[in-house]
């Protein structure tokens, strides 16, 4: 039986885990995603159409399956928005389903979300906003709403009226926006009855899958960076995105993973605050934004710039255990002097080659750069790795040298056709 492949990001996310979950769906069966929600942003591009999910796995085109699994946070007034601008598109949705042990993102948890950054003053997280953080904490602390009990009435209304009060009153107590009862019950009993017909057991159901041979691709969102564990804690969200996470999140068991694809981004990009040791500003980050488009999916904002860090990536290939890299972006460094690539950091006067665990440490890291020299040619319609620019095919060898993992992917254009395989 074939193995599984993972898709991870293996920076702040935003590597383009959408066009390769997408391009990797050709040979999957079924496509899952194991943690966040809809502060992820994927865009995906074919035949001069462009796509923008949230929630739903970027496989959605091919897949004979796609599943938004238990470890992931699901706003059912999204996930129905983001079905209709798919059907709208003749986009057929009707092989999604969604775990019933998923927990439900409600209209408290992005006013807390809110509330949460006000009072964290010149500390903010720089979240999305979309309450990802409150829904995960409700899940911890065990008042969570799972999307089975949504989609039952009377165990709904339990639990709505149990945790309620608890949120209103610190809402109230803020002069933030309360919710009534009622109110919030019937309109989320109409969005249960639209989703109703597409939940199911899906750990059930994966494992029907692997019995008859299907082949399952698992897709990440957000970066190992936002990873609560091995991210730039606390500035990060608040799930796994790192490969570990599929097992628990998606309810199969560590041996049906066999391959973990690293999706890396040619340089860097950061979205929200938080330590960012290789970032520039300048006449060179201003080309590579606009050329590469570095604006978030979700809220539009424009996304900090840095040069390829090194040090990073290690740090993923090993917490997410990576088998191969997909390196993206690429064709967005045509036209550039000299690139850099960062080795190592400078930490108190000593060379590091880990990311430091406290943001203290991590923000006084320094940079050690090697530097290569750029190319002028437009990559975005080379298909072959040999038709490459030596210089580019020296910095992709160079990616390869500090992170210690095989480049299997290059992409040069967000397009399906604008990918190079290497064998
Ligand atoms: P949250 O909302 O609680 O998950 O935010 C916590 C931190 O995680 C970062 N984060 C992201 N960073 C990059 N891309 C993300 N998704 C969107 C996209 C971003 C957008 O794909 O373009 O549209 O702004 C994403 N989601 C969460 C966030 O910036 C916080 O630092
Ligand atoms: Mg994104």
């Amino acid at each position: 039986m074939a193995k599984s492949v993972v898709v991870v990001g293996t920076q702040w996310g935003d590597e383009g885990k959408g066009k390769i979950t997408e391009f990797l769906s050709e040979k999957a069966d079924y496509v899952v995603r194991y943690q966040g929600g809809n502060n992820a942003g994927h865009t995906i591009e074919f035949n001069n159409e462009q796509f923008k999910l949230r929630l739903i796995p970027s496989g959605i085109f091919r897949a004979e399956k796609v599943i938004l699994g238990n470890g992931m946070v699901i706003n059912p007034e999204s996930l129905i928005e983001e079905m209709s601008y798919l059907n709208e598109r003749g986009i057929n949705t009707d092989h999604i389903r969604i775990s019933n042990r998923a927990h439900v993102i409600l209209p408290y948890h992005i006013e807390m979300d809110g509330l949460q950054e006000e009072l964290k003053k010149d500390k903010k997280v720089g979240t999305t906003k979309r309450g990802i953080g409150p829904c995960y904490t409700d899940k911890y602390a065990r008042v969570g709403i799972r999307i089975g009990e949504l989609i039952n009435k009377k165990i709904f209304k339990t639990k709505l009226e149990a945790t309620l009060t608890e949120k209103n009153e610190i809402l109230s107590k803020y002069n933030k926006p309360t919710f009534d009862l009622d109110e919030l019950y019937t309109k989320y009993c109409k969005l249960a009855d639209q989703i109703r017909p597409f939940v199911s057991d899906t750990s059930y159901e994966l494992d029907l899958a692997y019995n008859n041979g299907k082949r399952v691709l698992f897709e990440g969102a957000q970066g190992v960076m936002l990873d609560i564990d091995h991210g730039t804690y606390p500035y990060v969200t608040s799930s796994n995105p790192s490969a570990g996470a599929v097992t628990v999140g998606a309810g199969v068991g560590p041996t049906k993973i066999g391959e973990v694809i690293g999706v890396v981004k040619a340089y860097s990009t950061r979205v929200g605050e938080g330590a960012f040791p290789t970032e520039f500003t300048g006449e060179v980050s201003e080309q590579i934004r606009t050329v590469g488009r570095e604006y978030g999916t979700v809220t539009g904002r424009p996304r900090r710039i840095g040069w390829f860090d090194g040090v990073i990536v290690s740090h993923t290939r090993r917490v997410s255990g990576l088998t191969g890299l997909s390196i993206n972006l690429l064709d967005v460094l045509s036209e550039i002097d000299t690139l850099k690539v960062c080795t190592a950091y400078e930490l108190n006067g000593e060379k590091i080659a880990y990311v430091p665990s406290t943001v203290e440490e991590f923000e006084s890291c320094v940079p050690v750069y090697e530097e290569l020299p750029g190319w002028d040619e437009d990559l975005t319609s080379v298909r072959r790795y040999d038709d490459l620019p030596e210089n580019a095919k020296r910095y992709i060898k160079k990616i390869e040298e500090v992170t210690s993992v095989p480049v299997k992917i290059i992409s040069v254009g967000p397009d399906r056709e604008q990918t190079i395989i290497l064998e």
